[in-house]
């Protein structure tokens, strides 16, 4: 072996090792991770915490969804309490998708009105934010973050009314988001605007650390690969 195959070779194995440095690329929390009447669960880098209640599993249209015990639903986040479902990050991550369920549109399911959901986040650099998800038909849906919103499961009766939320927040890194219920809670009413968790992914930002240490290895080889075609 050429002394520059092998200088090549320990180049490789060190760009290898700072990107097998490199945290844990994706987290993805479903339902299934949140056992039924538990109050909160530590899956590692994520603590999910019931607010108003112990998490409640039910089956919507075949679709498995999380929700709190109590309140006008067992088994979705009601205003009532009120009721949530709270995520902690222990480094702050891009939320690729998340799904709800059980947000049906208006006159299906016991539904007077398109169903709204209220989810709160705080970014990595201390700021909060609101948004809402407003079911505006059976299968169509206005969000009011970046990304895209797409119906899984039609919003009308027999079905899960499972909407997925692409890429949410943009390229901004959250710490916590909160799956929260949104007014008016009035007896005519009561059941409008409840909902369910059904999963959550996102990516872990890299540290500027572990990108330093990617940047000097491509750097290195691209030195390599120079001196290596002037010989
Ligand atoms: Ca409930
Ligand atoms: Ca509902």
């Amino acid at each position: 072996m050429l002394r520059s195959q092998k200088l090549l070779l320990s180049l490789s194995a060190a760009l290898g090792l700072a990107l097998g440095s490199a945290p844990a690329s994706a987290l993805t929390v479903t339902a299934a991770d949140l056992p039924n009447y538990t109050p909160s669960v530590d899956l590692g880098d994520v603590l999910v915490t019931g607010i108003g209640g112990p998490f409640a599993h039910k089956t919507v249209g075949g679709f498995d969804m999380v929700g709190i015990l109590g309140g006008w639903e067992g088994g979705e986040i009601d205003l009532s309490v009120p009721e949530g479902i709270l995520f902690e990050f222990d480094t702050a991550q891009i939320v690729t998708e998340l799904q709800i369920g059980a947000l049906f549109a208006a006159l299906e399911e016991d539904d007077l009105y398109d169903e709204q959901a209220l989810i709160e986040v705080t970014f990595a650099d201390n700021t909060t934010a609101s948004y809402v998800l407003a079911v505006t038909g059976g299968t169509s849906a206005a969000w009011s973050g970046l990304g895209t919103v797409s119906n899984v499961s039609p919003a009308t009766t027999g079905n899960g009314a499972v909407w997925s939320l692409a890429n949410p927040f943009g390229s901004a890194a959250v710490t916590s988001l909160t799956l929260s219920p949104i007014g008016p809670d009035v007896p005519e009413n009561f059941r409008n605007n409840d909902y369910s968790f059904v999963s959550l992914s996102t990516v872990v930002v890299p540290e500027p650390g572990t990108l330093a240490m990617m940047g000097f290895g491509l750097t290195g080889l691209a030195i390599f690969g120079r001196r290596r075609s002037v010989i």
